[in-house]
């Protein structure tokens, strides 16, 4: 039997690396979308797949691109896409409202249109976001509760999210949208707040580092594991039908919680490190995010297992072994 043909786009991203893993699992031919620049220099920009590097089929192509992602569409003739492609940081969209807007929103249409030419029967995912609830007027956050986004980040999702549903409204497509709550892992970006935590944590630990400058240490948010929600993804498009689908864990911690949980798995109190800096504060804050997993559950029997302090130590853990010496390591009672 032929393999199923997977496209990726944003491969060299964090979710993009579990999915690539999930799906050569899978027995999947996997082909990712990666940029130019990133062919040129592996070492540096594909390091979460160098692991998968001689299994996977790589691209050239960016989201600015309609004609690059004709291209590859019609050469892959994928039979799932999965965007994952997309200016995801969201502080950085404050910063630059303009070309987050044009990526992300010109991206996800251009990727929808490529399809709908070339490969018709494919079925694709978007990366949709619980920004996109923002401002949220329910607690837990469903399908059903209204948008109301805090940045151009969140904007472009929402616009995603509609091109998505309009695709699979007016032509037919096998259309799905993920509204995703936040998920980390080692592999997440140095950016994020839990992995400046958690690489954090590590460079004070090795003695690089004295203190850590955080933001607003009161927004909460409902953090999960990536590895597991790609596969959210992948169970959304083997349904018959296509949907929209909340996946979270429908726990909420705050941003201080993550970070005193974090100090302590090496033994050390948040309170003697973590500096407030009014330079990492938004102009608009999303302060609470809950989502409520329940269609996920029912309908693709998917559901989050790994709990909040289990992701935290992952995390610390996996930043200590790469900078600090073993025997501090030792010293400091981490299991590594
Ligand atoms: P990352 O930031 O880790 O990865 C983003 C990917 O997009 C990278 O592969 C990046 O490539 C690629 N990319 C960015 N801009 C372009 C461009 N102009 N052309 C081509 N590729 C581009 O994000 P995550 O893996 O964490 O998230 C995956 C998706 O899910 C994103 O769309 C994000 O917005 C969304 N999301 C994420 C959540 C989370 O908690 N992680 C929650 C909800 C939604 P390069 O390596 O070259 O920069
Ligand atoms: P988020 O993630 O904006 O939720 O978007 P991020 O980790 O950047 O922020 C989470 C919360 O932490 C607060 N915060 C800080 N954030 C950063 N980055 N740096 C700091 O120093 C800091 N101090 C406090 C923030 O104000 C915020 O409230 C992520 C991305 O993956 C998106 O792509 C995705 O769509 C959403 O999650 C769901």
């Amino acid at each position: 039997m032929q393999k199923r043909k997977a496209l990726i786009t944003g491969i060299s991203g964090q979710d993009g690396s579990y999915l690539a893993e999930l799906l050569l699992e899978k027995d999947y031919e996997v082909h990712g979308v990666v940029r130019r620049v990133a062919l040129e220099d592996p070492a540096h920009r594909l390091s979460r797949i160098r692991h998968l590097l001689d299994d996977l089929h790589l691209h050239a192509g960016s989201l600015e691109s309609f004609p690059s992602l004709f291209q590859v569409v019609g050469k892959v003739q994928p039979d799932e896409c999965y965007h994952l492609a997309a200016q995801s940081f969201v502080t950085y969209s404050f910063e630059d409202e303009f070309s987050t807007l044009q990526t992300n929103i010109n991206g996800t249409h251009f990727l929808l249109a490529a399809l709908k030419e070339c490969a018709p029967s494919c079925r694709f995912y978007f990366a949709g976001s619980s920004e996109m609830f923002g401002r949220a007027e329910e607690v837990p956050q469903s399908e059903s509760t209204r948008f109301h986004p805090r940045s151009s980040y969140g904007i472009s999702k929402v616009a995603g999210f509609e091109l998505t549903r309009n695709y699979r409204e007016a032509y037919g497509l096998h259309a799905s949208s993920g509204i995703l709550f936040n998920h980390e892992s080692p592999r997440r970006g140095y950016e994020f707040v839990t992995r400046k935590i958690s690489s954090g944590v590590a460079r004070i630990l090795a003695g690089e580092a004295g203190e850590l400058r955080l933001g607003n240490l009161e927004a909460r948010r409902d953090w999960g594991h990536a590895k597991e929600y790609v596969e959210a993804m992948w169970l959304m498009l083997q349904q018959d039908e296509p949907d929209d689908y909340v996946v979270a864990t429908g726990e909420t911690h705050s941003v201080r919680e993550f970070a005193e949980l974090a100090f302590r798995v090496v033994g050390l109190d948040y309170r003697d490190y973590v500096v407030i800096d009014e330079r990492f504060y938004r102009p608009a804050e999303v302060d609470l995010l809950v989502g409520n997993p329940a269609k996920a559950e029912t309908r693709l029997g998917w559901r989050a297992t790994i709990r909040f302090e289990d992701l935290v130590r992952e995390m610390v853990e996996a930043d200590c072994r790469g900078v600090c010496d073993p025997a501090l390591i030792r010293r400091a009672g981490l299991g590594l």
